[in-house]
């Protein structure tokens, strides 16, 4: 649909918006009504695209997806989709002929942090994405009153405050009760035999819980389509007399969409989890049937017609959930049933850490959701009665769906669906020969890699319009809607006035994130200096440990030798801990006190500065990422699944400071190997101390002094104001063997860093490799991995002719 909106119409209606809402002029309005009205008035022009894209998807019986996450982290709405709209020039300009500025307006608006990290980020940057290339796929979540914790450092502790997102209501959202449906938690459930002879479940004491849909338009970029983001919110259902409930059914109800990750040190708390999983699994799978029934006749057409995707194992439950459907409401028999929802469903899996694969105490589902019991219950029967005779039986049982006790969340989303994806060439590589290796034996041919991809349309055109605006004014904008285009910078590699252009946007982005800290922590950055980026969620295996090293290792050559040459940095972090996690707080802990430690030492003055910026968000990454040099991806080789940050990060001219890991190794092929920063073990490695037990972080202590000496800081009393924290780095490396191997990839990792402080100070050959890095992001667009998505996994048709998708 065409864009419409002339700058002179914008401003009559958006004074009229406030009028309307406020009863105030534009100017005496307070900025929060400014963005109230704005957000308004964007929804109102964006809705006409989007009633359209719904009546067209039905008409069509386009085949549509839906994408089922537990996390989706969309930040804020408000640029992009004036992005997506091609609106942003025009209304930041109608609004400074009003004598405002957008970018202090969009200040206003709350960051969306319905998610943890990458997993939830890759599912908005697929919302982004999906409506760009025209492919009918809606996103379904849950509508969380708390988003993850508001991070405060309290004396260098992490502390953890609600983070109060709908405090003024969501601009954004569509209320729909007469979507609602009801979703059935406990009681008991017995079969009963119908006149007709088939089998009814017949619920007692039952605990129903209305779930009420609240939609959000994901606009697409090109005025191609708008698609729905559905997250669910638990209420009382109608029917219950509402004097009479106790405030405990009260409270029950309240609780599921309560919080993003209850609280999991006790038993209720993570049921709790267990019942969110069902809750928006049973509510959108139901909706999707309804829906599709108001369209369709026979139910067997529903893999033609839609695709159910399991972002990670905690949707998992929409195959029993479609089963139950399928087999009790619809009477199909069992076969029927399980073919329908083995071709429409297809899972993701999104970690290699054996610790973060899911399972459920066999009890807790009884109890819980018992008709989804017995329906798991069948499909595991079925699945040893169908593999017996052909495979060995230590082998089904290991990969059964019931197993020790539990349900095994990923070995039913594998055996439930009819594809299988890792997010990475080597992640997929690993599901295949190790964590998912049994079933890749019964079911090679469900196997499949598809990379992680970023929305460069938020990371890039919306971040960084400096370094927008510049790629413009060489290739046009055709990069813009064909991402692989933007490789037609590496003709200007040796064009010395496009590097110094190049070198001055980094330069401006540095200063405006120099101002930002200045402003918020009050500590002041030179901008002269190696920016050094690791901004990723908290955890062992990611090294933020490793960074840290590197950072004493510096200070205390600067102590020992104050008058040598130094090439000046600042180590910046972004980073929350789950609040359980007890090692990661320790870890943020010494970070914050290294960072007063240094950057309070006048002899350090501007050679060194270490930043930790409390309350990472999306927004905060947007701050971050134009202005960074180094990107650090220093995860133990065979751990991070793909990573994102690092695709990001690249976009926007750092280069890397990598190990062999996740998605790392695409780009470092994409990009060249001599433009990045590459050390540490590789996976064969890694597994080969695995397998011969031969791994001595002991050893690594004693043949280095100057790791002794940062291993020795921590517990020596010379890093102020720390008590047993840094006793825990300690013990994990030498008592308890430093399991992800930071003392192997110490002295590697040192030597790089020295190579990077010493090519940093040939500006020109510096910023060469930052082109490379940023003429190589178009293969990292999400638009091609949707896009491939759609082809390989959901055989869903999409509008959108993306020219060099293979390339
Ligand atoms: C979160 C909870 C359970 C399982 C996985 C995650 C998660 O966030 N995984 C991350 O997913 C990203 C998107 O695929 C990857 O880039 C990260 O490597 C992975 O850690």
């Amino acid at each position: 649909m065409a864009n419409t909106v002339t700058k002179k119409q914008f401003i009559e209606d958006y004074q009229n918006e406030i009028q309307s809402l406020f009863a105030e002029d534009v100017n005496k309005a307070s900025v929060a009504n400014q963005y109230h009205a704005l957000a308004q008035l964007v929804k109102r022009y964006s809705n006409r695209q989007w009633t359209s894209s719904i009546k067209k998807y039905d008409i069509d019986k386009q085949k549509q997806v839906y994408y089922f996450s537990i996390e989706f982290l969309p930040g804020r709405y408000l640029k992009p989709n004036l992005l997506n709209m091609n609106f942003l020039e025009m209304v930041r300009e109608g609004l400074q002929d009003l004598g405002l500025d957008l970018d202090v307006i969009a200040e206003q608006e709350p960051d969306q942090g319905l998610g943890n990290g990458g997993l939830g980020r890759l599912a908005s940057d697929f919302m982004d994405s999906m409506p760009s290339i025209g492919l009918a796929a809606h996103g379904n979540g849950i509508r969380y009153r708390y988003g993850l914790f508001r991070q405060v450092f309290v004396d260098g502790y992490q502390s953890e405050l609600p983070d109060d997102w709908l405090r003024n209501g969501n601009d954004w959202e569509i209320r729909r009760e007469d979507h609602a449906v009801v979703v059935r938690f406990g009681g008991n459930v017995y079969l009963q035999q119908t006149e007709s002879g088939h089998m009814e479940p017949v619920y007692e004491n039952s605990e129903d819980i209305l779930a009420v849909p609240y939609d959000n338009a994901m606009i697409g970029a090109g005025e191609l389509e708008t698609n729905n983001l559905r997250l669910w919110s638990a209420e009382l259902p109608h029917s219950v007399d509402n004097e009479y409930v106790t405030p405990e059914v009260r409270s029950r109800v309240k609780a599921i969409c309560r919080d993003l990750y209850p609280d999991d040190s006790t038993y209720d708390g993570r049921i709790l989890r267990l019942r969110q999983e069902y809750f928006f699994s049973s509510a959108g799978i139901q909706s999707i049937v309804r829906h599709f029934l108001d369209h369709h006749d026979d139910i067997t057409e529903l893999p033609k017609y839609v695709a159910v995707h399991i972002n990670d194992t905690h949707p998992t439950l929409v195959i029993p959930e479609l089963m139950r459907i399928l087999v009790d409401d619809m009477g199909i028999d069992w076969e029927k049933a399980w073919d329908i929802t083995t071709h429409t469903m297809t899972y993701t899996n999104h970690t290699l850490l054996a610790e973060a694969l899911e399972t459920w105490p066999i009890d807790a589902i009884k109890t819980e959701i018992p008709r989804i019991y017995q329906i798991i219950d069948e499909i595991n029967r079925r699945f040893f009665m169908e593999m017996q005779g052909k495979f060995d039986d230590n082998l089904i049982t290991s990969i059964a769906p019931i197993g020790d006790g539990s349900i095994r969340m990923a070995y039913l989303a594998v055996i439930g669906s009819s594809s299988v994806n890792g997010v990475a060439p080597l992640h997929s590589d690993l599901l295949q020969k190790d964590v998912l290796k049994g079933l890749y034996a019964i079911s090679p041919e469900k196997f499949n890699n598809k990379t992680n991809g970023i929305a460069l349309r938020r990371y890039v055109h919306e971040a960084n319009e400096p370094l927008a605006k510049l790629i413009d004014s060489k290739l046009g904008k055709v990069w813009r809607d064909q991402p692989m285009a933007i490789d037609g910078l590496t003709a200007y590699a040796d064009d010395d006035q496009f590097l110094q252009e190049l070198a001055k946007v980094k330069q401006a982005n540095k200063r405006a994130f120099a101002k930002f800290i200045d402003d918020k922590l009050d500590i002041q950055i030179n901008t002269d200096a190696i920016f050094d980026v690791q901004i990723k969620r908290l955890h062992a295996y990611k090294r933020q440990v490793l960074h840290l090293f590197y950072i004493i290792t510096e200070y205390h050559r600067i102590k020992a030798n104050p008058k040598a040459d130094f090439t000046p940095r600042v180590h910046i972090f972004g980073a929350k801990a789950a609040p359980s996690y007890y090692y990661a707080k320790s870890v943020i802990k010494v970070i914050n006190e290294v960072a007063n430690m240094i950057n309070n030492d006048p002899e350090v003055g501007d050679k060194l500065k270490v930043v930790f910026i409390p309350n990472y968000s999306v927004s905060i990454a947007e701050k971050i990422i134009p202005a960074a040099d180094i990107s650090e991806q220093i995860s133990t080789a065979g751990k991070e699944a793909s990573g994102t940050s690092n695709m990001k990060l690249m976009a926007n001219g750092a280069l890397l400071a990598a190990t062999l890991d996740g998605a790392n190794i695409d780009i470092i092929k994409a990009a060249g190997r001599e433009n990045e920063y590459v050390f540490g073990l590789t996976t064969a490695e890694v597994y080969k101390y695995y397998e011969n037990n031969d791994y001595s972080a002991q050893a690594e202590y004693d043949r280095n002094p100057e790791l002794q000496r940062v291993l020795n800081s921590l517990i020596d009393g010379s890093i102020p104001n720390i008590q047993s924290e840094g006793w825990d780095i300690h013990d994990s490396m030498l008592r308890d063997n430093d399991q992800y191997f930071v003392l192997a990839d110490y002295a590697d990792y040192v030597k790089t860093q020295d190579q990077i402080s010493h090519d940093y100070l040939d500006k020109k050959a510096w910023t060469k490799k930052s082109l490379a890095n940023i003429a190589a992001s178009g293969a990292f667009s999400s638009d091609y991995t949707v896009a491939r998505y759609a082809d390989e996994i959901w055989h869903a048709p999409y509008a959108k002719d993306l020219q060099l998708l293979d390339k």
